[in-house]
């Protein structure tokens, strides 16, 4: 079976960046020419010039015994000043750092010299409660400042940090807990999503208790919990301890000592296609150069004026890097909000947007997609000139919702940048540079300078311009994964074994489908698994997604190949509609019966769908990602999988409840 994937979708859109928006763009063309001539000393310099090293490094990579890489290895830094101490030391100790909004409406307005008071009693505690440099700890927290300050406070001794999503259960905790042997745990009491309190610390309390097949102990010394839903909690004396009351005992002055690069930042696991989660770790230099520079080049930020917004949860590596480690290494102020998009109303976020100024504002194509279905009157009634930049990450953005993006929320002439990058590349490896880069939409377009990718067939060839096949990156990073916590082995099968012996390898294989158009510039089209085999023709559901979507009734698809007795697999999509073009929907006598001839007219009869199905809701994962596991399910006629890492698990019964079918 060949890799060659067939595109068919054609983009012929082109937004050049404003003259007013290139004058006072941070990055520049030379960035790439500068990273072309000598991509080694690019990141060295990027590195001295963006961080503060204690003990300066002379090597840059060390890639002797691939795939385990060291950058800058022989230096020291601290990872915590570096986002903190600095920027006050400098004279912006006033600046604010954090404008937090609770979901009911709470705020609280944190400088960058309070938060680094904060962080440094934080550290104290922590190691006041026997936590040592190289030692594990669980961060389970809503989004609220103690989340950030946790991370950093445990960067700052030299301990290592898993921060585990609020909305994982018990046993995902106690696996993860187990997995990494951490001694502290943070939690809070609850949080608030959807206007109510959401209660935390049960599951860390049901986590660490002794039951079925467990271990009797764990390696857990203490939970802290921060007050926040006030509701009520059950207590282990001993073992349990207030965050505000050990805080205020804490010693409030406290020196970051140096660490090695490559000291151990965080584990963070990511479900992998079978078997328990992978605990991916990174480290310190090099993954703090690269979230800082991404950060500054590709968000355009200019620390004295800009509010930035990342609407990620430091659940996920996006909220690591674009909420913790990349804004405020580059002295940010910024966004965070508790809630939900929809909580108290429908308009919270563009809400939040107006009463702070926001100007960098930063999501996945889920959330503008589930905006769209609800219309422009809801952002429209909000004041969004602030808006100067949008980005997008997560899934493939598809032109028609990158079209709105920048129409509706970025007022026609906001630059969107699309960024391709995963946990385990740690920072952005793709992305349009604003002020630079002429936009596409739907393109996450070319390679940040200082990176290497390619997209290749299966043997490692690689496919050039106008062809497509599974996107590489062939040579090493500086924000590169270290690894996976506690399984080299795994490390190599997963991302390495596939192009070991290529030419010019190895290449880390991502596990995306992408390709190539005539400029060169790379368009995702999903993970391999989603890639479909039609009659021979291998097909791309994030194209067929994007060509329904373009459809004025459409606003949100998913596609998925099933099971075909004579093409193999065929084209099963399920659709949802507008609300405000419900009626017309349902005046037409064949509304499947359109889209299927719509998506044969955008590109051609071999993509058109064997099935449509009208649903209200799309199953997702609680980072936002389409799961076309459980749909495939469903199109098959199978009893549906595992559905515990859904958002809603509710919503796969209401799509076999409320499906509307046609053939
Ligand atoms: C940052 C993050 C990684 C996977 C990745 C790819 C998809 C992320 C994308 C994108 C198309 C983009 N992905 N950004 N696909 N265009 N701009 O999401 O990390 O949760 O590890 O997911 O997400 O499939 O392989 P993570």
């Amino acid at each position: 079976m060949s890799t060659q994937i067939d595109s068919l979708l054609h983009e012929d859109r082109r937004f050049p960046p404003s003259e007013e928006f290139a004058a006072q763009a941070i990055a520049s063309a030379e960035l790439y020419e500068r990273a072309s001539s000598d991509r080694l000393a690019f990141w060295a310099e990027q590195s001295r010039e963006l961080l503060t090293w204690s003990k300066p490094f002379t090597k840059t990579l060390d890639w002797s015994n691939p795939p385990f890489a060291t950058w800058f290895d022989d230096g020291e830094l601290n990872v915590a000043y570096n986002c903190l101490d600095r920027h006050v030391e400098a004279g912006n100790g006033d600046r604010v750092a954090l404008h937090w909004e609770g979901e009911p409406g709470d705020t609280r307005t944190i400088t960058y010299a309070e938060l680094t008071a904060e962080v440094k009693r934080a550290a104290n505690l922590f190691t006041s409660l026997g936590v040592e440099a190289g030692d594990r700890v669980a961060i389970y927290l809503p989004m609220i400042p103690e989340a950030i300050v946790s991370m950093l406070a445990v960067a700052r001794i030299g301990a290592v940090h898993s921060v585990v999503f609020g909305g994982f259960s018990a046993d995902s905790l106690r696996s993860r807990i187990d997995d990494a042997e951490a001694k502290l745990v943070i939690t809070a009491d609850g949080g608030y999503r959807k206007g109510k309190v959401s209660a935390l610390k049960p599951a860390v309390d049901a986590a660490l208790a002794s039951r079925g097949e467990l271990p009797e102990q764990t390696t857990v010394d203490h939970v802290l919990v921060v007050r926040r839903g006030e509701n009520e909690v059950e207590w282990t004396t001993g073992r349990d301890l207030w965050w505000h009351e050990a805080i205020a005992e804490a010693e409030p002055e406290h020196d970051a000592q140096p660490f090695p690069a490559e000291q151990p930042l965080f584990i963070l696991y990511t479900s992998g296609t079978t078997g328990k989660p992978k605990g991916i770790l990174h480290t310190s230099g090099g993954y703090l150069t690269q979230t800082a520079f991404t950060h500054k080049n590709v968000f355009d930020l200019h620390p004295e004026t800009d509010v930035y917004w990342c609407t990620a949860d430091i659940g996920w590596i996006t909220g690591h890097s674009y909420v913790t480690y990349g804004p405020l290494a580059n002295g940010a102020t910024q966004v965070l909000y508790e809630g939900t998009p929809d909580a108290p109303h429908p308009g919270r976020w563009w809400e939040i947007i107006e009463k702070y100024g926001v100007s960098i504002f930063y999501t996945a194509p889920t959330a503008i997609r589930s905006f769209m279905k609800l219309g422009r009157k809801i952002p429209k009634q909000f004041d969004l000139s602030s808006l100067r930049l949008l980005g997008s990450v997560g899934e493939p953005i598809n032109p028609e919702a990158w079209m709105w993006y920048r129409k509706i929320i970025g007022n026609k002439v906001a630059p969107i940048v699309d960024t391709w990058w995963q946990t385990e590349t740690g920072a952005i490896m793709v992305s349009a540079l604003p002020g630079v880069t002429s936009t596409k939409p739907g393109s996450a377009q070319v390679p940040i300078p200082g990176i290497a990718i390619d997209v290749v067939d299966d043997a490692g060839g690689a496919v050039g311009a106008g062809g497509g096949g599974l996107l590489v990156v062939t040579e090493p990073w500086p924000s590169m994964l270290r690894g996976i916590w506690g399984d080299p082995e795994r490390f190599k099968e997963t991302y390495w074994e596939k192009f070991w012996d290529v030419e010019g390898g190895p290449f880390y294989f991502a596990g995306d489908g992408a390709r190539l158009d005539s400029d060169r510039d790379v368009w995702l089209l999903g993970r391999v698994d989603d890639v479909m085999n039609v009659s021979g023709h291998r097909l791309s559901t994030a194209e067929i997604e994007s060509a329904l979507v373009a459809n004025e009734m459409v606003a949100e698809s998913a596609v998925v190949g099933a099971a075909d007795e004579t093409t193999g697999q065929a084209v099963v999509a399920f659709v949802i509609i507008k609300e405000s073009h419900l009626e017309q929907a349902s005046g037409l006598a064949d509304i499947t019966g359109a889209l299927r001839s719509w998506v044969g007219e955008q590109i051609g009869p071999i993509a058109r769908p064997r099935e449509v199905y009208l649903v209200n809701e799309l199953p997702k994962t609680r980072s936002g990602k389409i799961m076309r596991r459980l749909l495939r399910d469903v199109a098959e006629g199978r009893e549906v999988g595992d559905t515990t890492t859904l958002a809603d698990t509710t919503v796969m019964q209401i799509i076999t409840d409320k499906m509307v079918k046609s053939t």
